[in-house]
């Protein structure tokens, strides 16, 4: 059952009913200043961080779910809406909300009256604009009231819901015509504040949330609302709101538009601070004044919307496969631009108060973003090493706004340090910028301590060499990339939380998983080494890579598939030897694509154990058979019911990993359907299982042990979203970055048909046709550029060169 359909011309998802299964979200903003926002007007706002810098107030844990929102109630009389449906629930004549490229359109009928709101986050400026047009469609004129609604924040999110005592004396208001000014905290810090502000002359405000709704009530029926009448209410503490009321007198067939700005205003140097808490109104006023105009809206709409065409232009290509050409060309790449912006701090099941950025969530995020907007890659990879430790290993999560380590997570996951070879890698791969790795980058952010980046990846590469166990593998740490393999947590203290044991850490806990990226990425840094001549370093690269790729062999290959790892008593962790948790998927996939065992038959082996033991309808668990019990040595891992999460669920970010692997062996068919299983525009027609939104990715839908079965959660901030589209991009469709340009190899079942790809690639545009005539699912047999042939699957690359014409003719030698 679908809710919806994609309007792929509009790079749209239209969702036909307020009452999807859980909350429909989109992203507004594309770089500071954020916004979420649901399908029926719920959702908050932030400036660069959603601890620290919150705008708007969400209600966690409330219901009904999805409350909070920037509301608009429209009185007709005594029928009162909202053209988003929440929080008045009357149910509408027509509804539809369109999800966009950084914006979000709801279509309402009722009574009458057709109201369109167009919200969206210009491209330049920290502010969010709603478009609100209301038409009489009747005979009759119209009287109407329309009321605006937003709650503000107290700044400090996680201060704001709990710090009580303090948070109901400090709400600070001003209003000065249609602007609504929130300053509390100005006092204190003089820096900032936000203002929400409307086109139109106003005929009353409401600031006090208490005011506005009435003893008792919710912002389902707001009292001000029901009475039609505006109580001009001036916040002092308690709960600031901003509510503007709009009287609107529509005669028949008339429309009206009003323009409502929600800016944020971080004071200049030479902003003069006025005594009092009054504030310097200058910057929101020029804010406000640039925005007045419908045409100047509508402009920064067009922007948007030419921004956004020409970003996805980079990559684009046309199969006769509808569904992924909608998805690669419009929402991989989408979802790859809001997790680079968020990376797991902020969606409807991320707090915006727990995570921030996340080393290794950060790492992979911008793999999949980087051909984008590279500048950005830049900045971030900077940002990221920024607060790695000299010892190579690195804060597990940092801030967004301070770009500080997170010292009470602390670091420890031994995966982290190689993440940043890889994000390196597929950087100067993208854009052949060597320069990035001279940046002097500092350790933990600490002054004086600048080095260059290419000494941060050679301290990554040694972490793994220097921490080593028993059988020659990576020590884990607190947890590899699976952050619930918990393997040195045997003697935590109970009531610990599974990652806070420090000095309980056990030595010897390896990961078959760490040793596969080792060899994978391990090889990467040896190739940027080899890059800028630094020939001895290839020779200890290739040395230690060698070392670890043998231990696997030696240790880490369980008979039918690879093993997981060994426990702090030295037990193997999927394996068969083990009752449950018997075979885990990372390895399967990494070991492969790091090609461990590929010659030696053993990554063929190793997929179809995959195929026969993982698989299921909806796709590839992360483990089996689920554990039934908890276990002290293998800790949060066992801690979910069977099917959930990381105990059996089929979590998405490594169903990618398989999909790759198979290309690696040459299995079109088997990658593309493993890439189908997962893939939003294939899973949307069963949307009242899946229940997510249907144009992203979730981190995890529940496994077969799960009663839901089919059910996905935690959607849009996964790194499903980087690998999906690093797979679909590099692997099925096989336009591959290399340091020395681009490669085309693609690998796709029998029938996929010929395609074309259109790629920006280094400011160049290449367009590339592939030709099947022979139905193979993997082999170049001829490459020709520009009407010339040439040797192996590598364009090369020629400087000064606008466009290439690509000719790839797939077949047997
Ligand atoms: C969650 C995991 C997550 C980890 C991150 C755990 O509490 O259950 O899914 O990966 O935290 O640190
Ligand atoms: O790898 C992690 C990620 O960093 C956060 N979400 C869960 C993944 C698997 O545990």
């Amino acid at each position: 059952m679908k809710f919806g359909y994609f309007d792929d011309q509009n790079k749209e998802y239209v969702i036909k009913t307020p009452k999807t299964p859980l909350p429909w979200i989109n992203y507004l903003g594309n770089k500071e200043f954020f916004s979420l926002i649901s399908n029926t007007g719920g959702g908050y706002t932030f400036y660069k961080d959603a601890k620290l810098m919150r705008i708007t107030r969400y209600r966690y844990n409330d219901v009904p779910a999805d409350c909070n929102g920037k509301y608009f109630y429209i009185k007709d009389n005594d029928v009162i809406w909202n053209p988003g449906w929440q929080p008045v629930k009357e149910s509408l004549d027509s509804y539809e909300c369109h999800h966009g490229m950084g914006y979000s359109k709801f279509l309402s009928k009722k009574n009458g009256v057709e109201t369109s709101l167009l919200t969206f986050v210009p491209l330049d400026d920290a502010c969010e604009i709603s478009s609100l047009t209301l038409k009489n469609n009747t005979e009759e004129k119209k009287e109407l009231q329309v009321f605006s609604y937003l709650e503000w924040c107290l700044w400090n999110a996680d201060d704001d819901m709990k710090n009580f005592q303090r948070n109901l004396s400090i709400g600070e208001v001003e209003i000065k015509g249609s602007a609504i000014y929130h300053k509390t905290e100005y006092r204190e810090r003089r820096n900032h504040y936000a203002v929400y502000a409307v086109n139109a002359q106003i005929d009353g405000f409401d600031t006090d949330r208490d005011a506005f709704l009435g003893e008792y009530r919710s912002m389902e029926n707001p009292e001000v609302v029901q009475k039609g009448k505006s109580s001009n209410s001036v916040a002092s503490g308690w709960s600031p709101i901003a509510s503007h009321q709009l009287n609107v007198t529509l005669n028949p067939g008339e429309e009206k538009r009003y323009i409502f700005v929600l800016g944020y205003i971080e004071n200049q140097e030479e902003d003069k601070w006025e005594s009092k808490g009054v504030i310097n109104k200058k910057r929101a006023e020029l804010l406000l004044d640039k925005y007045y105009s419908d045409a100047a809206v509508d402009e920064a709409f067009q922007e948007l919307k030419q921004y956004w065409g020409k970003l996805l232009a980079k990559f684009n290509v046309q199969t006769k496969n509808e569904k992924l050409n909608r998805m690669v060309n419009i929402w991989h790449q989408y979802q790859c631009m809001v997790t680079f912006n968020m990376s797991r701090s902020a969606s409807y099941y991320e707090s915006g108060i727990g995570r921030g950025m996340g080393f290794r969530d950060s790492c992979q995020d911008l793999m999949g973003f980087v051909h984008l907007i590279p500048e950005r890659a830049r900045e971030l990879i900077i940002d990221i090493a920024s607060t790695q430790f000299k010892d190579g290993s690195a804060y597990h999560q940092y801030q967004p706004l301070t770009k500080k380590g997170n010292a009470d997570i602390g670091s420890g996951f031994n995966d982290d340090p190689l993440w940043l070879i890889a994000a390196v890698s597929a950087y100067v791969r993208e854009t052949g910028d060597v320069s990035i790795l001279d940046e002097m980058v500092p350790f933990d952010n600490e002054i004086g301590t600048e080095v260059t980046l290419m000494e941060h990846l050679k301290r990554s590469f040694d972490f793994t060499v220097n921490h080593k166990g028993p059988h020659g593998l990576p020590l884990i740490g607190r947890a590899d990339w699976n952050d619930c393999l918990n393997l040195n947590c045997f003697s935590a203290h109970p009531g610990e939380s599974f990652q806070t044991f420090g000095p309980s850490e056990g030595p010897v806990a390896e990961s078959v998983f760490i040793a596969g990226m080792f060899v994978k990425y391990g090889k990467e840094y040896g190739d940027l080494c080899k890059l800028i001549g630094q020939d001895d370093e290839v020779k200890r690269t290739d040395y230690e890579v060698e070392k670890v790729y043998k231990a696997v062999l030696e240790s880490g290959w369980d008979g039918e598939w690879f093993l997981r790892a060994y426990d702090a008593n030295g037990d193997k962790v999927g394996s068969h030897v083990c009752e449950e948790g018997k075979i885990y998927i990372e390895p399967q996939g990494f070991c492969t694509m790091a090609n461990i065992g590929v010659k030696e038959g053993l990554a063929e082996k190793a997929l179809s154990s995959v195929e026969h033991c993982l698989d299921t309808k909806y796709g590839i668990r992360i483990l089996a058979p689920a554990y039934t019990t908890y276990h002290l040595e293998l800790g949060e891992v066992s801690s979910y019911p069977p099917g959930y999460k990381e105990n059996s669920g089929i979590f998405c970010h490594n169903n990618p990993w398989i999909s790759i692997a198979e290309t690696v062996l040459g299995h079109g068919k088997r990658a593309f359907d493993v890439y189908q299983k997962t893939c939003p525009a294939y899973v949307e027609e069963f949307s009242e299982v899946h229940r997510t939104e249907p144009y992203v990715y979730s981190q995890m839908i529940a496994g077969s042990d799960a009663i839901r079965f089919g059910e996905a959660k935690n959607s849009w901030l996964t790194g499903t979203a980087a690998w999906t589209f690093i797979n679909a991009s590099q692997y099925i469709l096989g336009v591959y970055p290399t340091l020395n340009g681009l490669s085309v190899n693609p690998c796709i079942p029998l029938e996929f048909g010929d395609f074309t790809v259109t790629r920006n690639y280094r400011g160049q545009v290449y367009n590339i046709q592939v030709h099947n005539p022979g139905g193979v699912e993997k082999g170049v047999k001829k490459l020709i550029v520009d009407g010339i042939e040439v040797e192996g699957t590598i364009i090369p690359f020629e400087e000064n060169k606008e466009e290439y014409h690509i000719d790839v003719w797939l077949g047997k030698e």
